[in-house]
Order: structure tokens, then C-alpha cells, then sequence
């Protein structure tokens, strides 16, 4: 629950992107849905001076991961396009830590961790535990979470915050997640 947010806490929100939602180029079911779940946990972090951190997808035209370079995905999220804005009802502050990622060129980038330098930043700041929601569970949140793991931080999911590609995915997501040591809440 929100209330057990702590200092040595950090929020991750995961890509929360109008492409990602209903209407966008990659859209996932009810992606949307994870929007006022986490607004609570935003509102709940600012209070608490809890840091918050949001990753966002960030592509280069024709990058690897688009159907034209014969890559799994649809373009989506294009650097500066209105479809990689985070979604418009996303009560980010501020002194929102903004992480990018995917803007590699020869190759694809799911996880927030991956040769970001989060990890880094988390561990100069202090931090020791990651309560993590966004897009998609089984996708960019899975690696995410895992990454966390790897990385030593204690990781939660935040089981209402989040929606998958596939059902079929976050079902294994959430198997995989859970046998990395990986807790569910929400
Ligand atoms: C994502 C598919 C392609 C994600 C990113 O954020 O989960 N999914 N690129
Ligand atoms: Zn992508």
C-alpha cells in the first residue's frame, strides 16, 4: 500500500506514454487505466519527499525496434513527437527525474536501467527500494523490475499501475517477476 512508502524509497513510472495508450501508434488495452492509480502514488511521493523518476521511450527515426528495420514493433514514440509526450493526465512535478531510453541505434533498449546510468543516480541518492508502475508489464516494466533486481535494489510492483501487451505476457511477466524475488502490491 501507499502508505508504506519510505525514505530510502523511489517511485518509477515506467513510459506512460500517449503511444502506449488507447489512440496511440502502439497502443495497449486500458493502458490508460494506470494513469489515476499512479497519480495517487505521485501525490503520496511528492508528500513524502520520495524522489520520482520516469522513464520514457525515445526512438530515432527507422529505429531498430520498428517493422521497417524488421524489428517486433510499430513505430511509436519518435523523439519530440506528440505521441512520446507522457500522457497529458500524468500529475508528474517538477522535480520529476526524467530517464531516456531507446535512443541507441543499433539496438533496443526495454529496460529504464539499461545504459541509462540509473542505477547510478539511485544509489548516490540513497535509495534502496523501488516501487515501479507504467507501460507495459510485459515489456518495458518486466525488464525494468528485473534490472532493479540485478542491480541490489529491493523492487515492488505495483500491481495496479500496470498493464501488458498481451495477457498471455503478463501472465509470464508476472511468473517471471515473482520467481526473481520481485513483490507484488496494489
Ligand atoms: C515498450 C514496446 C516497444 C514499453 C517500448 O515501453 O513497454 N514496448 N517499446
Ligand atoms: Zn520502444
Amino acid at each position: 500500500m501507499m502508505d508504506e512508502l519510505k525514505r530510502g524509497d523511489a517511485l518509477i513510472v515506467v513510459d506512460v506514454q500517449k503511444d502506449f495508450c488507447p489512440g496511440g501508434a502502439l497502443p495497449i488495452e486500458d493502458g490508460d487505466a494506470v494513469v489515476p492509480v499512479l497519480n495517487r502514488w505521485i501525490a503520496e511521493a511528492i508528500q513524502k519527499g520520495i524522489p520520482i523518476y520516469a522513464s520514457r521511450d525515445w526512438h530515432p527515426v527507422g529505429h531498430i525496434s520498428f517493422n521497417e528495420s524488421n524489428g517486433p514493433w510499430p513505430p511509436h514514440c519518435l523523439q519530440d513527437s506528440e505521441g512520446a509526450r507522457f500522457h497529458p493526465n500524468l500529475q508528474l512535478p517538477d522535480s520529476v527525474v526524467k530517464v531516456t531510453k531507446g535512443v541507441r541505434f543499433d539496438q533496443d533498449q526495454n529496460s529504464a536501467f539499461d545504459q541509462t546510468g540509473l542505477a547510478f543516480r539511485l544509489r548516490q541518492e540513497g535509495i534502496e527500494r523501488i516501487w515501479i508502475g507504467g507501460l507495459a508489464e510485459d515489456v518495458c516494466v518486466l525488464a525494468t523490475a528485473l534490472d532493479g533486481r540485478k542491480e541490489g535494489f529491493e523492487v515492488l510492483l505495483i500491481s495496479d499501475a500496470t498493464k501488458p501487451v498481451t495477457s498471455e505476457g503478463g501472465e509470464k511477466a508476472r511468473r517471471e517477476m515473482r520467481e526473481a524475488g520481485i513483490q507484488s502490491t496494489g
